[in-house]
């Protein structure tokens, strides 16, 4: 995970910018959902090639505040700059800008002349779903990247250009997460980084009252899910509802902010 110099062997993929396109680039911008870092970067390491580059934690709304400052400390321990950002409304958007412009500063300053000067070309990089493209949007101030609530929006890579001092590439969620099994496969879901046949909505619910309600009672979800009316004819829950329901209110917040990884569990 540390940064190292080089170009070292990248995995590629067809939604992938040719290598000729990346070497274009001037920094990757490495986005991490903030309630899974860790799974985010393992998954996209393997994409990426090693130059310069600053992890953006996307939705911190969404997680807990003081473990997002601890992933921020973290990667800048590791040497790489580190931002959380709301990509949807732009908090934590002026730090990234700030450090944005200082480096296009320093490369601008390496350039004998004015005439050589161009924008600063940046890469988006992360699972699926993350907040590639709106942070892409927030950064030019346009809606030119088409974004949505749904893993798999962004088809191919484009570059994006606005009057400012950028252009970015937006990419696809070029990771490929149909090969994650395991608890990387269901912090994936909970996070909405896979669409929703490929993993099964009970596991998921299942996992997360683990993580939101450590002391839940073995009937949490038929509690939860009678609370809210879903019966089926006969009195029974119905607990395919009730999960996908669970799922839901934790991805929007409603259960709370929650992060499932810390850094201290990277040893693992
Ligand atoms: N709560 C919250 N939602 C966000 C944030 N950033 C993005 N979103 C939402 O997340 C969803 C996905 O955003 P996109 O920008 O399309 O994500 P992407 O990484 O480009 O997705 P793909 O192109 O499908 O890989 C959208 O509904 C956004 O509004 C954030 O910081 N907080
Ligand atoms: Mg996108």
């Amino acid at each position: 995970m540390a940064r190292s110099k080089g170009t070292a062997s990248r995995k590629t993929h067809p939604g992938l910018p040719a290598k000729k396109a990346l070497d274009l680039v001037d920094v990757f911008l490495f986005l991490a959902d903030a309630r899974i870092p860790l799974t985010s970067v393992r998954l996209a390491e393997p994409y990426l090639s090693k130059r310069r580059r600053i992890y953006v934690l996307t939705k911190p709304d969404l997680a807990d505040p003081e473990a997002t400052s601890e992933w921020t400390e973290f990667f800048a321990s590791q040497g790489s700059p580190a931002f959380a950002v709301n990509c949807k409304r732009g908090d934590g958007l002026s730090g990234l800008l700030r450090h944005l412009k200082a480096m296009k500063a320093e490369i601008d300053a390496k350039k004998p002349s004015v005439l050589l000067h161009r924008p600063l070309r940046i890469m988006l990089f992360g699972p699926p779903n993350v907040g590639k493209s709106s942070l892409a949007n927030r950064l030019l101030g346009t809606t030119k990247a088409p974004f949505g609530a749904k893993p798999g929006l962004t088809r191919s890579s484009n570059w994006l250009k606005g009057r400012g001092f950028l252009e970015i590439l937006d990419t696809p969620g070029v990771v490929d997460t149909s090969l994650v099994k395991g608890e990387a496969q269901l912090k994936l879901a909970a996070a909405w980084a896979i669409p929703e046949n490929r993993y099964d909505p009970e596991e998921v619910a299942r996992y997360l009252v683990e993580k939101v309600a450590p002391t839940g009672k073995e009937e949490y979800l038929e509690e939860y899910g009678r609370a809210r009316g879903f019966i089926r004819e006969g009195g029974a829950v119905d607990i395919e509802r009730t999960c996908k329901t669970f799922i839901q209110d934790f991805r929007e917040g409603r259960l709370g902010r929650f992060t499932l990884e810390a850094p201290g569990e990277l040893g693992g």
